[in-house]
């Protein structure tokens, strides 16, 4: 037989051609629809940096196999793209580059939307979504106004990280070690007022809702558990002696009260003028104390800095004892946390323990372990235990003594139970042009007023330079800062803040559902239809602030009656990271692989194939020029072995193999076959194993090139070949769905393969390791079947019974006996 000369891979025409063609045909635009099930695939918005990294890349190139995956599958499948627009490094730019911060976005938008677009991948670009443009962020303000209007957002002042070099307000998360996250500039502290959202009315739910998040990674779980950080406790108060004021703490062991030696403020706290200011010392506190606050404020973790105190001169009375004991101010008590005030129990804290030592202040032992008599160890004693020299609690275990402790205080009214999170309320000024103007009006006579929600948008004004002086560029627009009062039309200033940018990227999931409604953020109606998002894929970077504000807008957005969903993200995935050379792909370490460079070298197939082939998507992946050749040198291969078969495909040639119904042919190849689309299947399905489902891909392509000549020879040889052809580019367009369009077509099919129903699989074929039972009659041989071997022989004889043909053979007679031969044989004597 004369096998055509093989034409050439020329991926650069072919990815083209279906790129053009899957945009002309809208074939991957979805709507609502009651009838199918849905499925929602979600990938984390990128930020308009100017180009796509590889880390995007191999995020979105995951997401695009379950969103292509599932829609073979018969899923009405929602798979948006949009912009997380806002942010600082736009104003840099335009600080730096005189280019206004709108231009370069939206420039950098278009050249990242067009290798999007080359990359091949599956998005409804009609739900395209940009937060820096007014018909997004109108919905932050409209948003924002209702949180005002419920008090979830209000105005508190507060210190916050101050970045010379960025002119903001960074959130502590921002600042890494004493240092700005972007710019590396070393971070000073300042007083303002600032809008928060109070997140922390949600953190129980945050925390129990968890439960059911099963199919988040374990670890992310912790590090929001962490951050959430609830404590079971007491607040106490400790009466001043020589004053009608208190110090009210919280503790986690009140059993240990009976030890408690000196209480501890932090610098920050209120109390502290007050204390200090009949003192001799006033002057030499107070340096003493902005000292600290500054190094307490840049240091990123306190649990290391030395522990440093000073004495107030001052007494409080221990409630339990009637004890009065010193008042100390030390570094190592923060005033976010708890009341900003402690009880010390030198005894059994380590921390009060040390500082007991340093200042020489008096320990007093008050818990001992329970099964006593053991090591008398030298090391603090910091469990739980048997209370001693505790008046009438000695002698009771710890966890009694904390509940009789507390009930004791709560009657005698110094006291109870509670419980407390190191969760902060959500601070969202930020002091930039670039972002969304949080809707809000100064005016002297009404105090803080909420813009009119017809008024929205606010829109950012044009009339602003961008010099990166001291101040807001808002605060420099005379045209946006001089408003009317919307009470009672007097002068008024606008705010100048702007929006945290996670506030646009906390709720953009619901705006995909429904871009083009006007009146509301969102339509519920379409919200109800595709949400939950049904897996959310992302880098392990937002898997505590992004995650922790998105779960919560959607439980307020749940409580305003707008979804009724209570988590956003049921399933959520984090990507490993890029690397080469062993460390993170960085500009600054000059490891940076360029898409567009591959894209153009090897084509958008190859890259996908190669960044989804290399590592399973939750580990760390490395980049190797060899690997993506190898890739490659893959695709190529199945491009030309097509090409030498295509003859199959032709005309006169029979249908085709996927239409006809199949005969369960017993050969190797079937098997394989089968047992791949059953592998393919169910590594993208349960278990996201994309790696190992392209390998097995790769198998079967090996195994039909091994038998093909042989197989040629035979008609059913032939269909057979069709049938691995043909599956082969089924199971592998998720994943480099261009060059199989291209091959699909080129066998003769019309219409598009990223439409076709996945494959099903022969149950029986699909087995892992078979063996063919023969089944004979009286010695003849009448029919034969697959089962997986070792099976149990009454499972293969009914089975060989139940046959249709057996039956017919049979005509109702009952056999004299059945007779197996293991793995092989079922012979039936009538
Ligand atoms: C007395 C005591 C005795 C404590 C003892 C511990 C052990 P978690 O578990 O993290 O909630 N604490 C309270 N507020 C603080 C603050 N603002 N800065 C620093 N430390 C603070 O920790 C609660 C414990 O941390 C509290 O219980 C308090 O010390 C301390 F054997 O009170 B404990
Ligand atoms: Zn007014």
């Amino acid at each position: 037989m004369k096998k055509k000369s093989a034409e050439e891979y020329h991926f650069i025409q072919i990815e083209e051609k279906w790129q053009k063609k899957w945009e002309e045909e809208q074939v991957f635009s979805c709507r609502e629809d009651s009838e199918k099930s849905k499925f929602y695939c979600l990938e984390m918005y990128p930020y308009p940096s100017g180009r796509i990294h590889m880390g995007h890349v191999r995020n979105f190139s995951i997401v695009d196999v379950i969103s292509r995956f599932k829609l073979m599958r018969g899923f009405n499948v929602l798979h948006p793209i949009g912009w997380d627009a806002f942010g600082m490094p736009a104003e840099n730019a335009a600080i730096k580059e005189g280019i206004h911060p709108r231009k370069w976005t939206l420039d950098n938008i278009a050249h990242m939307k067009g290798q999007l677009k080359r990359l091949g991948f599956s998005y409804d670009w009609s739900r395209e979504v940009a937060t820096c443009l007014p018909e997004y962020y109108k919905w932050n303000q409209w948003i924002f106004l209702r949180l005002l209007e419920k008090g979830l957002a209000f105005q508190k002042e507060s210190l916050v990280n101050w970045c010379p070099e960025c002119q903001t307000v960074l959130a502590n998360e921002q600042v890494i070690g004493e240092q700005c996250w972007r710019c590396d500039n070393v971070v000073e502290q300042k007083n303002m007022e600032q809008w928060f959202l109070k997140i922390t009315d949600y953190a129980e739910e945050l925390l129990t809702g968890h439960e059911f998040l099963e199919k988040w990674p374990e670890h992310v779980l912790t590090m929001q558990r962490n951050w959430i950080g609830k404590s079971r406790g007491a607040h106490i108060v400790f009466p001043l002696v020589h004053s009608s004021q208190a110090i009210e703490v919280f503790t986690t062991r009140i059993d240990t009260i009976y030890g408690a030696t000196f209480m501890v403020l932090s610098p920050e706290h209120p109390l502290v003028d007050e204390l200090i200011t009949d003192s001799p010392q006033k002057q030499e506190i107070k340096e003493w104390i902005s000292k600290t606050v500054l190094a307490l404020r840049q240091q990123g973790d306190p649990g290391e800095i030395e522990k440093e105190g000073i004495d107030t001169g001052k007494k409080a009375v221990n409630p339990f004892t009637g004890e009065e004991i010193p008042i100390w101010i030390a570094n190592y008590v923060l005033m976010e946390y708890g009341t900003g005030a402690i009880m010390a129990v030198p005894a059994h804290d380590q921390r009060d323990f040390e500082f007991a030592q340093k200042y020489g202040l008096l320990i007093r032992e008050v818990i001992v372990p329970e099964d006593d008599g053991s090591q008398g160890s030298d090391e603090l004693f910091t469990d739980y235990g048997e209370v001693v020299n505790s008046g009438p609690f000695s002698g009771k275990t710890s966890r009694v003594a904390m509940e009789e402790m507390a009930a004791f205080a709560e009657e005698k009214g110094f006291g109870r139970a509670s419980i407390i999170y190191r969760l902060r309320d959500w601070g969202i000024s930020r002091q930039r042009y670039w972002g969304t103007p949080i809707p809000v009006i100064f005016c002297d006579e009404c105090g803080v007023v909420g813009v009119p929600y017809i008024d929205l948008p606010v829109t950012l004004p044009p009339d602003v330079e961008f010099k990166g002086e001291e101040g807001s560029p808002l605060e420099q627009s005379e045209s946006f800062v001089h408003t009317q009062c919307p009470q009672c039309g007097g002068p008024a200033r606008r705010e100048t803040d702007t929006m945290d940018t996670f506030f646009d990227s906390s709720w953009y999931y619901f705006r995909y559902c429904s871009p083009e409604e006007f009146e509301r953020p969102f339509t519920p109606e379409k919200a109800a239809y595709w949400l939950p998002v049904n897996i959310y894929v992302g880098g392990v970077e937002h898997a505590i602030l992004h995650l922790i504000y998105a779960r919560f807008f959607c439980k307020f957005l749940r409580d305003f009656g707008l979804t009724q969903i209570d988590e956003p993200f049921p399933h959520y995935l984090s990507q490993g990271m890029v690397t080469k050379n062993g460390a993170a792909m960085s500009k600054s370490r000059g490891n940076v692989v360029d898409p567009d460079e591959m894209i153009a070298r090897f084509g958008a197939d190859t890259t996908r194939l190669f960044i989804l082939f290399a590592a399973p998507p939750e580990k760390e992946f490395a980049w190797s020029e060899k690997g993506i050749e190898g890739s490659f040198r893959f695709l190529s291969r199945i491009w030309t072995f097509f090409q030498e078969n295509l003859d199959l495909f032709e005309s006169g040639s029979e249908a085709s193999s996927l239409d006809s119904a199949k005969p369960k042919e017993q050969t190797a190849l079937a098997v394989k076959i089968h047992q791949t689309i059953k592998k393919v299947s169910e590594d993208i399905e349960k278990r996201l194993h994309l790696n190992t489902a392209i390998s097995s891909i790769m198998e079967l392509f090996n195994q039909t090139r091994k038998e093909h000549e042989e197989l040629r020879k035979t008609p059913e040889g032939k269909k057979l070949l069709k049938e691995a052809l043909e599956t082969m580019l089924l199971l592998l367009s998720p994943f480099s769905p261009h060059i199989c369009e291209e091959l699909w077509e080129k066998t003769g099919h019309e219409t598009l393969c990223a439409l076709h129903p996945w494959p099903d699989f022969d149950q029986e074929l699909a087995l892992e390791d078979v063996v063919t039972i023969v089944i004979q009659i009286n010695g003849k041989i009448r029919d034969k079947f697959a089962i997986e071997r070792n099976t149990s022989e009454d499972k293969v004889t009914q089975k060989a019974l139940e046959l249709e043909r057996i039956q017919n053979f049979l005509g109702g007679k009952e056999p004299q006996r059945v007779i197996y031969i293991k793995n092989k044989l079922v012979n039936i004597v009538i």
